[in-house]
């Protein structure tokens, strides 16, 4: 996979390719990771990348020409396909499914704001989607475009070796994923719940797909749809509401 990034701070999203799992995949060759900088394109001594928005009001607006000659530099990189995406408060939250859909190009193209924001004439010119990681104001797209190197590139396949496998992540099947614990078994913070110790692996697994069920209904209840779970999931939460119903014998 190809991603290209339109970025007054390119070297920031260089960092990306440096560490951990990404820095793997790029290591592997599975993923490269290419910055471009608006100013490189800017005309005039000053080089400008903004200018104050019509209007009125405060801060600066990104200028089209800029950004419109560097994402075409950088789709003139590569003949292959490419979607352009740019990363706002005003684009579609970014979720796993939305992730696991990027993963499976060959080529993406971010482009970061700053500033106020970029002209809407050249996101209605020129980009295929806009995305949002959080509805909050950060200082730039960088953030939120390193999200989305990381996410895309620990699915290309090769990018996490075995323990490290995406299959039983948060979100890959809707539901929040269960708690986990290492050694000590024991220790002051407490113990490890004895199922997990029990080498059945049945009894695992139901034991973490009840956690995650009654995670997600009590942490995200606008991820969790009772009347969709599945006969098998319904039992594990009338299971579980059976046990919490139960008289603490312990004490
Ligand atoms: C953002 C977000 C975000 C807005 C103005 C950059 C900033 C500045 N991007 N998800 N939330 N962008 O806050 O993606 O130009």
């Amino acid at each position: 996979m190809r991603i290209d990034v339109i970025s007054l701070f390119p070297d920031f999203i260089a960092q990306c390719a440096v560490f951990g799992v990404t820095g793997r995949a790029v290591e592997r060759g599975l993923l490269s990771l290419h910055g471009w900088n608006p100013r490189d394109h800017a005309q005039g001594n000053y080089r400008r990348v903004d200018d104050r928005p019509f209007g009125g009001g405060p801060g600066m607006v990104m200028l089209i020409d800029p950004l419109r000659s560097a994402l075409n530099a950088a789709r003139a990189a590569d003949p292959r396909p490419v979607r352009t995406i740019y990363l706002s408060p005003q684009g579609a939250p970014l979720t796993q499914a939305k992730v696991h859909e990027l993963a499976g190009r060959e080529r993406l193209l971010l482009l970061c704001g700053r500033y106020e924001g970029i002209d809407e004439r050249l996101i209605a010119a020129e980009v295929d989607e806009e995305l949002s990681i959080g509805d909050y104001v950060l200082s730039g797209g960088e953030l939120a475009a390193a999200v989305v190197v990381d996410a895309v590139a620990r699915l290309q396949e090769g990018a996490l070796n075995d323990a490290e496998s995406a299959v039983q992540d948060s979100f890959e099947d809707g539901f929040l994923d269960c708690p986990h614990y290492t050694r000590p078994v024991s220790h002051e913070l407490g113990s490890v719940p004895d199922v997990l110790m029990s080498g059945n692996h049945g009894d695992i697994a139901r034991w973490r797909r009840q956690q995650s069920l009654v995670r997600t209904m009590r942490r995200r209840p606008d991820l969790f749809d009772e009347s969709a779970l599945s006969k098998a999931d319904r039992k594990l939460l009338e299971q579980w509401r059976a046990e919490q119903a139960e008289p603490d014998t312990a004490s």
